[in-house]
């Protein structure tokens, strides 16, 4: 049967746990502001710090990252006033949602989810129980909304299609219509931006080396000497795209740039193809750093006024609440804790 038509929306959140890849930019924020541009859909973006605590953050250093994070958002382009920003722990309905969830997902589920086995790793008897039920959470900051797209680097793929069968799991127990099965939206050229030292694995913020990443951080000559050092194979950049097939850092790098270009990589062949590494690199560099270095800019000047950020945050969260409490007072007369009306 079909499901009711919901209203167009878009939900997605970033962990504040620190430091801010080049990743995070191309395969989410910006991605983020072209949506909140299309006028298609109402937008919301938060800082999932409850997520951000099921590995120990530092009290100081959360409240720093919260703040410089929504300065990222805001420099890259995110408007207040277009779009709620907020932190997920000042909508309290995420959680008590997420508690509801938590009573549907089954603990297969969650033990299948790659991230856990990744970050519990070998002690997963010393991780956190949160660190476990993370994925339920995170449909719960979905379906609290009644999100109908969720814009995420391909990381997040599976943690969307559990979020889905939490949702039809849900609807499916209860007899009801009520969540929507939510859409990921995972497109464009850098869904997975890969480390400058090896093509096969994601840029992270939490890679031990630093050389491996661009943080949003980073100046311009720092900018230039990783994408120099990046590593890349003898060859010069192939005349096709398909020659990108089994030379996993020359696509990044070519990647990168078409992303930042805002064009396809075909464009990028069409302009570097043959030429060596060591042409293509300074050009690479130039253009991250127009990129990033009004952004970093921007995120200064706005870091410095934490009473202005902290209004705009109040107000996100206010906005966002406005949506999540009567979602959850349906769902609170779904489960039995409210009278039916
Ligand atoms: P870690 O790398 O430490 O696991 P993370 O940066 O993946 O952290 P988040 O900060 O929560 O974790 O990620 C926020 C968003 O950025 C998610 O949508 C994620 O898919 C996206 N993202 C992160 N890294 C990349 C990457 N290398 N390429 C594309 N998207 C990315
Ligand atoms: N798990 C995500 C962060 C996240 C998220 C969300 C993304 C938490 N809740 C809701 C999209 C929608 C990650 O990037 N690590």
């Amino acid at each position: 049967m079909p499901l009711p038509a919901f209203t167009p929306r878009i939900l997605s959140g970033i962990q504040p746990s620190g430091g801010l890849t080049l990743g995070n930019y191309l395969g989410a924020v910006s991605r983020f502001v072209e949506m909140q541009e299309s006028g298609q859909y109402e937008t919301l973006y938060c800082m999932v710090d409850l997520h951000a605590i099921t590995v120990w953050q530092d009290p100081a250093n959360l409240r720093h990252n919260t703040r410089e994070l929504a300065a990222f958002y805001l420099a890259a382009g995110i408007d207040p006033a277009k779009s709620a920003l907020f932190a997920q722990s000042h909508v309290p309905e995420h959680a008590q949602l997420g508690w509801v969830l938590n009573c549907v997902a089954r603990m297969g589920w969650m033990g299948r989810m790659t991230q856990w086995k990744d970050k519990a790793g070998k002690n997963s008897e010393n991780a956190s129980l949160g660190l476990f039920a993370y994925p339920a959470l995170m449909a719960a900051d979905i379906l609290i909304y009644h999100a109908t797209h969720v814009p995420v680097g391909e990381d997040q793929k599976q943690h969307l299609e559990l979020t889905r069968d939490i949702a039809a799991k849900f609807n499916n127990d209860y007899g009801v219509e009520f969540f929507p099965i939510t859409e990921p939206v995972i497109e464009g050229t850098a869904t997975r931006v890969m480390s400058l030292r090896d093509g096969s694995k994601k840029m992270s913020k939490s890679d031990p080396s630093d050389m491996a990443r661009i943080n949003m951080s980073d100046d311009a000559d720092t900018i230039a000497k990783k994408i120099r050092k990046a590593k890349t194979d003898p060859e010069p950049l192939p005349e096709t795209v398909e020659g990108l097939e089994g030379r996993a850092e020359a696509r990044n790098l070519v990647n990168i740039y078409a992303a930042l270009a805002g064009v396809g990589p075909e464009n990028v062949i069409a302009e570097f193809g043959g030429q060596q590494f060591g042409a293509f690199k300074p050009r690479l560099a130039e253009l991250a750093v127009e990129e990033i270095a009004p952004i970093t800019g921007e995120m200064h000047r706005l870091m410095a006024d934490e009473a202005e950020l902290d209004r705009i945050l109040a107000q996100g969260a206010a906005h966002a609440r406005g949506i999540a409490a009567p979602i959850l007072e349906d769902t609170f007369r779904i489960v039995g804790m409210l009278p039916r009306q």
